[in-house]
């Protein structure tokens, strides 16, 4: 080894080096350890948002941006400390893939209509009697309902409910920023004008696992808007049998048509651990992002305890040694890029095999409190 690393220090290696950096070249040998690791070791740290700042931040926000004013969302996002905050690598990410937000409208407040060939995704947090008309639809949101923009559909949003409105956004940004595949459009007019009655394929799916005959030909998003109430219903009946080991009561949104995950290149689960789980810890190579719908619990990443409780968001890198304890009743709302990774043939996991599939807590995480 000593030799290895005296042969990669000589002057005559290092000289090199520079010198061949001028004709926009580089060597190999010395980028070889760091380009191609063992295993994972992402850029991406886990880390945790607190709901008290996210909602500080959005109200004061308010104060300075509107729709109208700059023509755009109001979404703040979740920058991962170990990535870049600006351009170009890393800007906009939450995980090495996907960026995640949370997006308040106000009522009376328009977000123009867009379409773009970044996936997105949105899981309701806050307030109710705000829509997004996608495709023509106008879909309206409450608290726990799950819906899904995927690739090139028509979105915007409208408010006309009387009270502020929050979400998640989940998109496949950084992913689609790296591929360098970007298309966006803005809609000729402000806001698309209904062209369906409202919730039509909430409607269409009120039977929850049944399709109408004419989806069994795929289609983008034959289901835009997955109500709370189904959810918690198959969460309900799961809870009666046995647990996952590692992620609980757990259930995927999916696109009714193909049967595949409802954002097809991010994965949106819903999970339910009952007050007193304990998960086994285990890594993936897809990375994830949780958001506490309901209660109270930690999450013990690499060795460090995560607290977390209603309205916080945290995020599991990529290989990343994971597991969680529930100290009330909970719901995560998670999304992750598995799609992508599978995508990739990169996806593998690993059960932590020792003193009984349980990390030690080494550290504790210590949140920005506001
Ligand atoms: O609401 O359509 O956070 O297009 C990022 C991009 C939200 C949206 C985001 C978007 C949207």
């Amino acid at each position: 080894m000593a030799e290895k690393s005296s042969f990669f220090e000589s002057s005559l290696v290092q000289d090199f080096n520079k010198d061949i950096e001028q004709y926009h070249l580089g060597p190999l040998w010395n980028a070889i350890p760091d380009l191609m690791k063992h295993t994972p070791e992402p850029h991406a740290q886990a880390y945790l948002w607190k709901y008290d700042l996210l909602h500080k931040k959005l109200m004061e926000a308010t104060e300075i941006f509107t729709p109208d004013r700059g023509g755009e969302r109001r979404a703040i996002y979740l920058q991962n400390p170990g990535l870049n905050y600006r351009k170009p690598w890393g800007w906009a990410s939450t995980t090495q893939t996907l960026y995640a937000a949370v997006q308040l409208i106000l009522p009376g407040e328009e977000a123009p209509s867009h379409r773009h060939v970044q996936n997105a995704l949105r899981f309701v947090m806050e307030g109710e009697g705000a829509y997004s008309i996608v495709q023509g639809e106008r879909l309206f949101m409450e608290r726990g309902d799950f819906l899904t923009t995927p690739n090139g559909l028509w979105h915007g949003h409208g408010h006309p409910g009387d009270k502020p409105m929050i979400w998640m956004d989940c998109l496949d940004i950084p992913t689609i920023y790296y591929l360098g595949g970007t298309f966006f459009e803005p809609y000729p007019e402000k806001l698309e004008k209904p062209s369906l009655p409202d919730n039509y394929s909430q409607q269409r799916y009120e039977g929850g696992m049944v399709r109408p005959i004419g989806d069994r030909y795929e289609k983008k998003a034959p289901l835009g808007n997955f109500k709370w109430k189904h959810t918690e219903a198959a969460l309900q009946g799961l809870s009666r049998f046995e647990p996952d080991p590692f992620d609980g009561y757990a259930v995927e949104y999916i696109n009714p048509s193909n049967g595949k995950t409802a954002c097809p290149t991010i994965a949106a689960w819903m999970q339910k651990l009952p007050k007193g789980f304990h998960s086994q810890a285990h890594r993936h190579t897809h990375a994830s992002i949780y958001h506490v719908h309901e209660g109270a619990g930690y999450t013990i990443i690499n060795g460090v305890r995560f607290d977390w409780e209603k309205g916080d968001y945290f995020v599991v890198p990529n290989w990343a040694w994971h597991e969680h304890v529930a100290e009330k009743d909970a719901y995560l709302f998670q999304t992750n890029d598995l799609p992508i990774l599978e995508k990739f043939g990169l996806e593998r996991k690993q059960e932590l095999d020792m003193n009984n599939g349980h990390q030690e807590v080494k550290s504790e995480f210590k949140p920005v409190i506001v």
